[in-house]
């Protein structure tokens, strides 16, 4: 090491020892942890994919249908992935992680906020789901939800309510939020909590509801209240309190 880098470490190594120690605890407890996605890239990083459902796409049946789940899946969200890919082709987005692009996106073309926000919701929301859930939050999760909302049912309100009154499209979603507290948000079209926008309070989602015509349409028609009912007997609250537990890891 030459004079000039020993005094500039040294110079760095004064500075973190001035940092307190509190104010290090406080700022590590009042961000949650983002939980990445696996799977929603190519192995050499270059190229976004769109990952395989974890069921058959008639597994959610009658709940979610066979049909709705091959067009969502295989068109809607194969075209998120596609035009994502050439929003970032060439540009100094390429080759960054999802949730990289989405914590940023002000810095990109708007058609990374649409089709990088739709792949990743969409990855997401299909790990969430399963045909062989529990009806009942897992322990921690459970534990959460009712220090938040008071009961699970006045949780299963809020979220329902949140889906329901989202005007024309967009998402549910439950978040550990900056506080490390579970809070229900919607966002608009294909916004998500990552995105460090105006009006959208971030957090890390660990539980999140597609309310776009597409996802129901075709079995519920106008009825999205049904759909959001039906929902409930399909969600993974493994897979919730798998990255509830990933998000407030300190
Ligand atoms: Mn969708």
């Amino acid at each position: 090491m030459d004079k000039r880098s020993f005094i500039k470490n040294a110079a760095m190594l004064a500075t973190a020892a001035m940092v307190a120690p509190s104010v290090l605890a406080e700022q590590k407890n009042n961000t949650a942890n983002i939980v990445p996605l696996e799977g929603v890239s190519a192995a050499d990083n270059t190229q976004f994919t769109l990952p395989p459902l974890p069921y058959a796409t008639d597994a959610l049946e009658p709940n979610i249908d066979k049909l709705t789940m091959e067009i969502h899946h295989g068109k809607h969200h194969q075209a998120y992935v596609n035009k994502l890919n050439e929003a970032v082709k060439g540009t100094k987005a390429e080759g960054l992680s999802l949730e990289k692009l989405l914590t940023d996106v002000d810095k990109y073309p708007v058609a990374v906020r649409n089709n990088g926000g739709g792949h990743y919701n969409h990855s997401l929301f299909w790990q969430l789901l399963t045909p062989t859930g529990e009806k009942q939050p897992s322990t921690e999760t459970a534990k959460a939800i009712t220090a938040a909302f008071g009961s699970f049912d006045e949780f299963k309100k809020q979220f329902a309510k949140a889906g329901a009154d989202r005007f024309g499209s967009g998402w549910a979603w439950l978040i550990v939020n900056a506080k490390g507290k579970l809070e229900v948000i919607s966002t608009p079209n294909q916004d998500n909590p990552l995105m460090k926008l105006k009006g959208i309070t971030n957090g890390t989602p660990i539980l999140a509801l597609d309310v776009w015509e597409h996802a129901y349409y075709l079995k519920y028609q106008n009825k999205r209240a049904d759909y959001i009912a039906a929902f409930w007997n399909v969600v993974n609250w493994a897979e919730v309190e798998k990255r509830y537990l990933a998000a407030t890891k300190k």
